[in-house]
């Protein structure tokens, strides 16, 4: 042994082995420290078109971003059935409708089972704080939280009513700015003895897309780019054609789009509705109201527009809602971001983003959700964690289901066999993805007869093929080549080249309705 062995033998023990009992005696299996905290924040229908760390043409949301930058973006996350309350109750329970008997929004059926597992009562019970502020709408009041302070049903984006529990309350203020105050306020009065796990869920970009005053300077709305699909004419494909969500036949000028006009001449079906909302505002902030649309309207009155025109207007107008809504989300996620940090908290906490689902920007001529195509089905996921080993992008398939596993996974909480969807703690700790990842996704949506109009359909996705089946009031399937024709335009289904693909995904989608056990032959069955 010679004399600089001797030296390098000395320092080892000298710095690396405390510095690896120190590792080893907060990260718990050498990997990741034990209970980390988690911030779960998950916005109402924020498509991943209007994301700038998924390559968004239309917006930039830099604080969301980086989340990305700083951990991980999911290009391939998914949900089970493309509409709130049913999304929300299989995030709570890790399982699909089917299971966790919440099918549709529609009342009389939303009320969720509180009785049922869901992963704030196992994480409450392991010792973690539990905390809820925003949108709940499941009805039944929130179990497993140590605190709830909650918007009634879809809430209000003006001076929203809040219930913090149990007891309701009007607060001044915009919906979104007032979500994160009520966040912060929780994180700097929570017990620190112990790990926490909040939900933030935003209101916002919910219909009908109400900007914050203050979000009236952004977006020069001419320049937005026309999705190529946008005039969609649905041939070959019955299931995309039936519904009501189309921007150019169903989308309302008053309500949706905000032209109530002073002398009532734009006198639309919804239009009541929206000045319904307006009336919430102060004197104050109806005057700016006021002086950003007043101009508008009269502008689009002068115009009089009509055809491909008319129909190119409505989508910028939309759009500037709907972007300037989730303008407002970027920086109040924003704040978050620096209260972490100052606080030192975001060395050991989780932070998600994530919405409830997907949303049409133009695609295929709608607005709105439901369908499992991409824009619907799929639904924004950032992650960020100090302790993760995977970086950047990951493609692997996942689905809202894998939140609940995954959480308790993190908190050494074991996850019950009820819950159907898979922890994604693997793919994070992991530089390569474990091998036996899943290779397919199960998707069900049933709100028909519904708002929107959108049929009942079930199917499977590949990384590469979709396989949809419209099984309710008429039976049709569609078959896409996602590569190929990644807007989902040309259906395959009938095409004989296709054949033993198309027999091999049914063949697939059979086994994963037996899996996951939805394989009831009646399809009244959400109404028993
Ligand atoms: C409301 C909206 C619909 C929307 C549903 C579901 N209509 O009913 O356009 O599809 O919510 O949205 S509105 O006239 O009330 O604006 S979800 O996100 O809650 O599922
Ligand atoms: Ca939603």
């Amino acid at each position: 042994m010679n004399l600089f062995s001797i030296y390098r033998s000395f320092l080892y023990t000298l710095f690396l082995v405390p510095a690896v009992c120190l590792l080893i005696s907060c990260f718990g299996d050498g990997s990741v420290p034990s209970r980390p905290n988690i911030i779960f924040i998950m916005s109402d229908d924020h498509g991943y078109q209007a994301l700038s760390a998924y390559g968004s043409k239309l917006i930039k949301t830099p604080h969301i971003d980086r989340l990305s930058k700083e951990g991980v973006i999911f290009t391939q996350a998914f949900v089970t059935n493309s509409i709130c309350s049913p999304s929300r109750a299989a995030l709570l329970t890790g399982k699909f409708s089917h299971k966790n008997k919440l099918y549709i929004n529609r009342n009389g059926y939303n009320r969720f089972d509180s009785s049922q597992v869901t992963f704030p009562r196992l994480l409450q019970k392991a010792g973690y704080q539990t905390a809820i502020i925003g949108k709940w709408h499941l009805k039944s009041r929130p179990v497993g939280f140590d605190y709830w302070n909650i918007l009634p049903g879809q809430g209000q984006y003006y001076n929203p009513e809040f219930i913090e529990m149990g007891e309701e309350k009007q607060i001044p203020g915009y919906v979104t700015t007032l979500i994160s105050d009520f966040a912060i306020r929780w994180l700097e009065d929570r017990n620190s003895d112990k790990p926490f796990c909040l939900l933030v869920h935003e209101k916002a970009p919910h219909r009908p897309w109400i900007p914050d005053t203050t979000t009236f300077t952004l977006f020069r709305e001419e320049n937005f780019p026309i999705p190529e699909n946008y005039f969609d004419n649905y041939e070959g494909r019955r299931g995309a054609k039936e519904q009501k969500m189309s921007i150019i036949s169903d989308m309302d000028l008053a309500y949706d789009l905000k032209m109530t006009d002073r002398e009532n001449e734009i006198n639309t079906p919804y239009r009541h509705l929206l000045e319904r909302m307006l009336a919430r505002m102060s004197d104050r902030q109806r005057a700016a109201w006021d002086r950003e649309y007043e101009p508008k309207i009269e502008a689009f009155k002068k115009a009089d527009l009509a055809g491909r025109a008319l129909a190119v207007w409505k989508l910028r107008r939309y759009l500037t809602d709907y972007l300037r809504c989730i303008a407002s989300i970027d920086s109040q996620i924003g704040r978050i971001l620096d209260y972490l940090d100052a606080s030192g908290l975001s060395e050991n906490t989780i932070v998600v983003y994530t919405s409830d689902q997907g949303f049409f920007l133009g695609e295929h001529g709608y607005f709105d959700k439901r369908y499992m195509y991409e824009e619907s089905f799929r639904t924004p996921l950032l992650m960020r964690y100090p302790g993760f080993r995977r970086k950047g992008k990951i493609t692997e398939l996942v689905q809202n289901i894998d939140f609940a596993p995954t959480v308790l996974d993190f908190a050494d909480v074991p996850v019950p066999a009820e819950m159907q969807g898979m922890s994604i703690k693997p793919l994070l700790m992991n530089e390569r993805p474990p091998s036996n990842w899943r290779k397919a996704l199960y998707y069900h949506y049933y709100e028909y007869p519904g708002e929107h109009g959108t049929r009942r359909h079930y199917g499977i996705r590949t990384k590469r093929y979709k396989l949809i089946h419209f099984y309710y009031d008429f039976d049709e399937w569609e078959l896409f080549d996602l590569k190929t024709d990644p807007y989902e335009m040309q259906n395959l289904y009938t095409d004989p080249e296709y054949n033993t693909l198309r027999n091999n995904l049914k063949m697939k989608l059979d086994s994963l309705r037996v899996v996951y056990s939805d394989t009831l032959p009646d399809p009244d069955y959400i109404s028993q």
